[in-house]
């Protein structure tokens, strides 16, 4: 089952649970904006959608930074798991859960969840030797390990030599399931790239893994052995599934299974493929659950071409850009500017001038000139007239008409930038329509009919480009909606095919006729660029 499987009504969308060990990085940020925008396009649909993101508070390193910051670890977990919400609001992000992995309800899941495993006999005590990287919270082959036993993920960071008891799960045993899921569900590991790089990985063998630490408090105990704590990934992944849960609901699995598994997508980074297309499917099969219908791993975020990190002092930080800009734009800018699954870079200098291109001036001056070209030429009003009195060969109809389909099928596969890339060709086409048209010569001509047509199809263009825009600039839509006369509320969640038919919005030719129009008002200020930044 994927999130396109149009039959199925409900659709839970889920982003990584992050590490609460520092706030969150324009990384996080960036997948969460996606899967929002994922979310707000299913309702868009008429879909009922659970947006799941949350926290992830168990383990060694949220342990050890809690007690560098001299905090008690659920002190330290509560403050920041704030600044995340802070952030999703911030952006404009309305997510439906919010899981805190230290909570108790997800404790009465796991435990539940581990038992499953127990009695499938998929468990067993062995011993664990090898180098642990913390700031990964995984065990790493000494062939992936750069000089000096470091992590390549982590590079300013040594992995630590541990040789201790540990719960292992048997993750060889699903070799070969796992191998028959990746044949006969292509689409299970998303883009194609990620797909070939996890072949690659299981072809080599798959080992099993530990489940469990000790000498470790930070962390649920093995129902089994309290001795030991439970492994912050296997109880991290299960988090998916307590997100399920209503709030009123007692926390077991039949509950939190009910309503909304298996989950439509997993949206993450390349980072944590591995746990979410290997380790997480194995578990489930393991206690005998549906697989998720599919998990795309979106590429890496760098900065002016560099990795960002805070050794390097090059982090980009989320809330001063918020800040700075507005939850549209940054919206905007990842989304359009990154081929999603690719990785793509930050540079200020970019980001002002594509902003400033594209809904500054493409869409914001278009809109301004039309409404007030109506305003002199119109009776500040839409003709009576509808789509289909345009003639065919109107070439913004030609565009308009075929958009919606285009435009879906880029959202359904995620490819963002190809979403807006094709409404700004129709955007760019009204500019241009206009130039040619000249209305203000036809109008002098006492041409009043056929200044009406190119206005007409003018401002449906503009007003479509809003609606298939609305999931990643929903404030920006919202104003232009506003302006061609219309109600509709973007982050409104409760929008659904009942009250605002998706057919009828995402088809060229909705205006209403006779409709009376708003004031025009600039939708996006031109940005300045800042001084101290070079390109
Ligand atoms: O891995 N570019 O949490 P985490 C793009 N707790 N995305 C980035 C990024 C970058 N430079 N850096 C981080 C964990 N991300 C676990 C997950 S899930 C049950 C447990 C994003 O806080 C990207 O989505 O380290 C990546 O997969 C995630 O943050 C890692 O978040």
């Amino acid at each position: 089952m994927s999130v396109n499987d149009t039959s199925k009504s409900t659709s839970a969308i889920t982003t990584p649970l992050y590490y609460v060990n520092d706030v969150p990085h324009i990384g996080s940020a960036y997948t969460t904006i996606a899967a929002d925008v994922v979310a707000r396009f299913e309702r868009l649909r008429g879909k009922s959608v659970l947006l799941i993101t949350g926290t992830d508070e168990h383990g060694q390193k949220i342990q050890r930074t809690a007690e560098t910051n001299g905090l008690a670890p659920q002190a330290h977990c509560d403050k920041i798991a704030d600044t995340f919400n802070t952030l999703w609001q911030k952006l404009n992000i309305k997510p439906d859960r919010f899981i805190r992995t230290t909570n108790s309800r997800h404790q009465a899941i796991v435990k539940e969840f581990f038992q499953r495993v127990w009695e499938k006999g998929d468990i067993y005590l062995g011993q664990q030797k090898g180098w642990y990287c913390v700031a990964c919270e995984e065990f790493k082959e000494e062939r992936d390990l750069l000089e000096g036993h470091r992590c390549p993920l982590h590079p300013n960071k040594e992995a630590e030599w541990r040789d201790e008891q540990n719960y292992f799960f048997r993750l060889s045993k699903y070799q070969s399931q796992l191998e028959e899921l990746y044949q006969k569900q292509p689409d299970f590991i998303q883009p194609e790239s990620r797909r070939n790089e996890v072949l690659n990985f299981v072809s080599q063998g798959l080992q099993d893994f530990s489940i469990s630490r000790v000498n470790l408090d930070w962390g649920f105990p093995v129902p089994v052995d309290p001795s030991h704590t439970i492994y912050v990934w296997f109880d991290a992944l299960v988090g998916y599934i307590t997100a399920l849960l209503d709030p009123d609901m007692e926390p077991t699995l039949e509950n939190a299974l009910s309503k909304w598994w298996p989950i439509n997508m997993h949206l993450i980074g390349k980072d944590i493929l591995r746990f979410h297309t290997v380790y997480w499917p194995a578990m489930l099969m393991s206690a005998g659950l549906p697989l998720p219908g599919r998990v795309f791993g979106h590429g890496f975020l760098t900065k002016d071409g560099r990795k960002i990190s805070k050794t390097l002092g090059n982090t980009v930080d989320p809330v001063d850009l918020v800040n700075r800009y507005s939850a549209d734009a940054i919206r905007y800018y990842f989304l359009k500017e990154i081929e999603f699954g690719q990785d793509g870079d930050f540079n200020e200098t970019r980001f002002i001038n594509t902003l400033n291109a594209d809904l500054a001036n493409d869409l914001g001056n278009l809109l301004n000139r039309t409404l007030n070209m109506f305003k002199k030429y119109c009776n500040n009003e839409v003709p009576n007239c509808s789509g289909e009195d345009i003639p065919a060969d109107n070439q913004l109809k030609a565009i308009g008409s075929v958009l919606g389909d285009k435009v879906t099928q880029a959202y359904e596969s995620l490819a963002f930038s190809q979403a807006s890339e094709a409404i700004f060709t129709l955007i760019r086409a009204c500019n241009k329509f206009i130039d040619e048209q000249a209305p203000w010569k036809l109008y002098k001509q006492g041409q009043q009919q056929a200044v009406e047509q190119v206005l007409y199809a003018v401002l449906e263009s503009v007003r479509l480009a809003a609606y298939l825009l609305s999931p990643i600039i929903p404030n920006i839509s919202n104003d232009i909606y506003q302006q061609l006369g219309f109600s509709i509320d973007f982050n409104n969640k409760s929008l659904t095919d009942v009250t605002e038919p998706f057919v009828t919005h995402s088809a060229w030719g909705t205006l209403t006729p006779r409709q009376k129009l708003g004031e025009a008002k600039p939708v996006f200020a031109r940005l300045e660029q800042p001084q101290a930044v070079s390109s």
